[in-house]
C-alpha cells in the first residue's frame, strides 16, 4: 500500500485544495492530512475562519482524505513519516524545494498549485462584494 501525506491549514475550503487532494491521492492507495492546529497558525502568521475541530470535520467528508493527524509544528514531518510508513510526501509548489531534504527519507513531490482561487482571494471578494 502506497501512502501519502500532505499538510496544510484547509481553511474554508475550495476546490484548489480539492485538485490537491484528489492529485495527491491518486499518488497512493492511502492519503494522511497533516491538518494544522490553530496553535500552529500563529506559528505560520495564518488566522483561519473555521477552527481546527471545524476544518478537520470539513476535511473528513473529503472522499480523497483516508486519515486527518493534527500538525504542530515545522519538525514533525520526519517523525511522521517513519511512523506512518509514508512513501511520498506531495505539498503545492508554492512549497517548492522547502521540503527538499526529505527527499533521503521519501518521495517529495511539489504539485501545481490551482493559481486562480485562494482562502485570501475569498476574503477579499467577500468583502469587496457583500462587506458594508
Ligand atoms: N493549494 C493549491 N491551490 C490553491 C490553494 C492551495 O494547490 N489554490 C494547496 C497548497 O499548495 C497546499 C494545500 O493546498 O499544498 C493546503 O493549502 P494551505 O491550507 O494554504 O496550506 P499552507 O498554509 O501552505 O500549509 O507544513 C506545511 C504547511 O502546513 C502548509
Amino acid at each position: 500500500m502506497r501512502k501519502v501525506i500532505t499538510y496544510g491549514t484547509f481553511d474554508l475550503l475550495h476546490y484548489g485544495h480539492i485538485h490537491l487532494l484528489r492529485r495527491a491521492r491518486e499518488l497512493g492507495d492511502y492519503l494522511i492530512v497533516g491538518l494544522s492546529t490553530d496553535e500552529f497558525n500563529l506559528i505560520k502568521n495564518k488566522r483561519s475562519y473555521f477552527s481546527f475541530q471545524e476544518r478537520k470535520l470539513i476535511l473528513e467528508s473529503i472522499k480523497y482524505v483516508d486519515h486527518i493527524i493534527e500538525e504542530n509544528n515545522w519538525e514533525q514531518k520526519i517523525k511522521d513519516i517513519a511512523e506512518y510508513n509514508i512513501d511520498t510526501l506531495v505539498m503545492g509548489n508554492d512549497w517548492e524545494g522547502q521540503f527538499d531534504t526529505l527527499k533521503q527519507i521519501c518521495e517529495v513531490i511539489y504539485l501545481p498549485r490551482t493559481p486562480e482561487i485562494s482562502t485570501t482571494q475569498i476574503k477579499k471578494d467577500l468583502m469587496t462584494n457583500f462587506g458594508r
